[in-house]
Parts: structure tokens; C-alpha cells; sequence
């Protein structure tokens, strides 16, 4: 597996670990740099992976995409490459490849079907992740049709759950507006800042529900497309996830929208049925999944404030 570290990667060897899996290789970004075409070579080539799960990638909201096009650009573009390339080159039959329901054009019929992949112009705030995205989901397509692999293209919706990033410049909407909340509630400030209109529509999963669907797509015996979305089924405008934030956290002041900050797409509803028609389905309700991944946030803090300062 590439990207045991991150949010997504976590959450498989998690699942995976749970299901009796004993035998995983991974591998995160300081034993290997995967955008280093002859590391990946050599490392495929010393443990000869059978099925990889590709979760490395350059992720971040939509700040982090709009301040940084040319790393989430290339270094999403490189990563895929190498790894799609140099497994097939070692004779990997089987993999995953975890996209994004960005991938999709801006103003797709809801809920998105995958079908409408390039069928319109993309969202320009995360534009350069969006094409390296596609980018992989057409080298899978490329290499099923002339070599006959299995490579699938999991698309998930927006994801959230422990082990998130929560810096607040470059994170995805959930875990910012936990660490918002969580903050001025601390602090006794009456005033919590949420970027854009609040009336963008999203659909968010929690990783841990993606990482089952995961698992039920590698064991599946057909798969009979090459790309599956995977989301919650239902979306919330972004005043209601802070409204929601805000009854989880405790906090009692007021919501003020900035909108001098970008909404980006202004809904991302995936179309679910094909994971349904493998008996997939959600667990974890957004207020639940929201519930569990600030304990683990207060957690995490507590940890780390508890450790000994780091000498300068
Ligand atoms: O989660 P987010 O950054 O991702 O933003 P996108 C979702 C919505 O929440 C946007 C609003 O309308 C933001 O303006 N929002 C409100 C905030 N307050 C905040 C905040 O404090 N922080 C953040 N980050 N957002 C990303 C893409 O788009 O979604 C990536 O840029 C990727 O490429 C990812 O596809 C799943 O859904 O807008």
C-alpha cells in the first residue's frame, strides 16, 4: 500500500488488519519518495507486491489547491506514474486507485453519475488536482485495455475522520471548522469565521466507511467497471455541517460567513448506485462520524501538549 500515513491510507490498514489481512507492505513518504520514478522501481522490485491500494497522493482543501496548483498538479501526476507504471512493468494485476468526486465537472447533473467524467469544464479552484486525477484514472483505463490489467478508480466524496490534517491553512472543511470551534469555545471567543457563502452543498464519508468499501471492491470477484464513486448518499450545505460542528464542540456563539473566501463547486452529490449494487452501504451518520472524530481530535491535542517541548 502507498499512503499508509495519510487519512485514506490509515483507514485501510485499519480495515484491512481488522479482516485478517497479515501480509500488507507499506510504505509512506520517508522510506520511499514515490515521485522518485527509479525508488519506486526498485522498491516494487525487492517486495513484489500482488494487488497495490494507491492512497499516496497531494491532498488538501481548497485553499491549499488554489495556493499550491503546481505541487497538487505534479506531484499527483508523479506519484500515479510511477506507481501504475513501474507495477505493471513487475506484473501487478490488481489495483486501486483512489481518485476524487472533484474529478467531476463543475456543474455535473446531481448526483453525479460516473459517466459525466468529461463531459464539462472543472471547478477552477482545485482545476490542476482534478486533471492529475484524471490523469490516473485514464492510466488505469489505458493499461485494462491494452494489457488486460485490473486497475479500478475508486471516487470518493469528501472524506473526513481521525488522523485528519487540521491546519487550518491547508485542511479540508471539517476538521478546519473543528479546530475553529474547538478553539474559540477555549478561549471564550464569541465569533467563529466560516469561509464562503455557507451555501456550497457537500457530501462527506468517513474514511473508515470508504476504507470497507475498499475492501469490498479488492475482494469482489468482478468488478464490472473501471470506476466506482463512493459517498454517504446525501449532502448539507455548509452552514448546516458549521451549525452542526458547533452542537458537537459545544460552543455557543455566532457563525459569521466570510465571503470574501472562495465556495468553489457549488454541490458535489455522487451517485452511489453502483456500490449499492455490490451490497455496500454507509455506516457512520455524519453527526456520529462527526462526534467520534473530534474525541479523537481532543484526544490527539491532549497527547501532544502533554509531550516535552522540543529544545530550539
Ligand atoms: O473542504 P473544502 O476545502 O473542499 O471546502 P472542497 C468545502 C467548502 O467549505 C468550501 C467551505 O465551500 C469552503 O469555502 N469552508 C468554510 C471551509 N470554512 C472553511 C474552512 O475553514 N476551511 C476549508 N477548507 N473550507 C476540495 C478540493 O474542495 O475538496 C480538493 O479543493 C478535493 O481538490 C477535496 O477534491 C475533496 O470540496 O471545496
Amino acid at each position: 500500500m502507498a499512503g499508509h500515513g495519510g487519512l485514506v491510507g490509515s483507514a485501510l490498514v485499519r480495515r484491512l488488519e481488522k479482516g485478517g489481512y497479515t501480509d500488507l507492505l507499506l510504505t509512506d513518504r520517508q522510506d520511499l519518495d514515490l515521485a522518485d520514478g527509479s525508488a519506486v522501481r526498485a522498491w516494487l522490485g525487492r517486495h513484489r507486491p500482488e494487488v497495490i491500494l494507491l492512497a499516496a497522493a497531494r491532498v488538501g482543501g481548497i485553499l491549499a489547491n488554489s495556493r499550491y496548483p503546481a505541487d497538487f498538479i505534479a506531484e499527483n501526476l508523479a506519484i500515479e506514474l510511477n506507481v501504475i507504471r513501474m507495477g505493471h512493468a513487475l506484473g501487478v494485476r490488481s489495483l486501486l486507485f483512489m481518485g476524487s468526486s472533484c474529478v467531476y465537472p463543475r456543474l455535473a447533473p446531481q448526483p453525479i453519475k460516473e459517466e459525466h467524467l468529461l463531459t464539462g469544464s472543472l471547478e477552477p479552484t482545485n482545476e490542476p488536482y482534478a486533471i492529475a486525477k484524471i490523469a490516473g484514472i485514464k492510466l488505469c483505463q489505458a493499461f485494462n485495455r491494452q494489457h488486460g490489467t485490473r486497475y479500478l478508480s475508486v471516487m470518493p466524496t469528501n472524506l473526513y475522520g481521525p488522523g485528519d490534517d487540521f491546519d487550518l491553512e491547508t485542511s479540508h472543511v471539517v476538521p478546519a471548522l473543528l479546530r475553529k470551534f474547538h478553539e474559540a469555545k477555549a478561549e471564550g471567543r464569541d465569533e467563529v469565521v466560516v469561509w464562503g457563502s455557507g451555501r456550497p452543498r457537500r457530501e462527506f464519508l468517513h474514511v473508515d466507511d470508504l476504507a470497507d468499501a475498499c475492501v469490498v471492491l479488492m475482494e469482489a470477484d468482478t468488478v464490472p467497471w473501471e470506476i466506482v464513486n463512493v459517498g454517504y448518499g446525501e449532502d448539507v450545505n455548509i452552514a448546516e455541517l458549521a451549525q452542526l460542528i458547533g452542537e458537537v464542540v459545544g460552543y455557543k456563539g455566532r457563525i459569521v460567513q466570510d465571503e470574501n473566501l472562495p465556495d468553489g463547486t457549488p454541490q458535489k452529490l455522487l451517485d452511489v448506485t453502483r456500490m449499492r449494487q455490490l451490497g455496500w452501504q454507509p455506516r457512520t451518520s455524519l453527526r456520529a462520524g462527526i462526534e467520534q472524530t473530534y474525541r479523537d481530535y481532543v484526544l490527539q491535542r491532549s497527547s501532544r501538549s502533554e509531550q516535552p517541548a522540543a529544545r530550539c
